[in-house]
């Protein structure tokens, strides 16, 4: 089967950049995909995405050197597989709370008897190989997203979970949750304080603690502070982003820098 680096990356406390698609397009997932990330996770919580829509972007993926992964929209059983039959090599799952969230999310991941997982892997044959049923609950990550209070109450037994590979913090969601203006780098000292426990505790347990950020400026921030999986920005943030820019550049009478040569034709 298909090794997933990201495994020994994080492993090896390497970082991991993740990329993160909300806009429903094939081309969009194998643009991203070429650009440098490790993996590329497809967003079907808050993206425009439905289940149709993920398997080309999962099948573009597959086609650059980013791990496909995913952001299920929310613990369910057939949800969770059919991602991973339609070839994802990672799942993201929201809003795990309690320890029987993060174990049947773990248990929908993995084949029996571990796990729940049912057989018709499809895609995951194609992608990873047809060794795959063998080794796919090694390969195969899994990351909860931590984001409630009673998730940061329970953080230490989740994370402790067997076949759980890491968290994924939503700091928006956990803003919300302290009372908070939802920011994905925010200021406030009491979610900040419950994001640096959330980080220490996973990593204390060995696993890998990973969070969403708004920029690379923000990812950059959450790597110095120990986390070793990052998404500097959704495609649309990075879009919106670079059209700001590009208009603002455009209309100052400030000399610019040229552009990078890759970057000239404009695509
Ligand atoms: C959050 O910040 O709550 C997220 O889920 C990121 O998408
Ligand atoms: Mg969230």
């Amino acid at each position: 089967m298909r090794i997933n680096p990201l495994r020994q990356l994080l492993a090896d406390g390497k970082p991991v950049l993740n990329a993160w698609l909300s806009i429903p397009s094939s081309y969009s997932a194998e643009v991203l995909g070429h650009q440098g990330f490790d993996s590329v996770t497809v967003d079907l919580q808050h993206g425009m995405i439905g289940f149709d829509a993920a398997i080309p972007m999962l099948q573009a993926i597959s086609a650059t050197p980013a791990v496909p992964m995913v952001r299920v929209s929310k613990n369910d059983y057939a949800l969770v597989m059919q991602l991973l039959d339609a070839g994802a090599y990672g799942v993201i799952c929201p809003m795990i709370s309690t320890v029987k969230d993060a174990q049947d999310f773990v248990s929908y991941c993995r084949y029996p008897p571990t796990g729940q997982r049912s057989f018709g892997p499809a895609r995951g044959l194609l992608y990873g190989g047809a060794d795959y049923f063998v080794h796919a609950d090694r390969e195969i990550l899994t990351f909860a997203m931590l984001e409630t209070r009673e998730a940061v109450a329970n953080a230490e037994a989740i994370v402790a979970i067997d076949g759980l590979d890491g968290i994924y913090i939503g700091p928006n969601d956990l803003c919300l949750a302290y009372g908070k203006a939802p920011r994905a780098e925010s200021d406030d000292p009491e979610v900040k304080a419950v994001i640096a426990d959330l980080c220490g505790k996973t990593r204390a347990a060995g696993k890998a603690a990973g969070i969403f950020c708004s920029s690379g400026a923000g990812a950059r921030q959450r790597l110095d502070e120990g986390f070793g999986i990052v998404t500097p920005g959704n495609d649309v943030g990075l879009l919106t982003q670079a059209a700001r820019d590009a208009i603002a550049v455009a209309k100052s009478s400030v000399a610019v820098a040229p552009v990078s040569s890759s970057l000239r034709s404009g695509y």
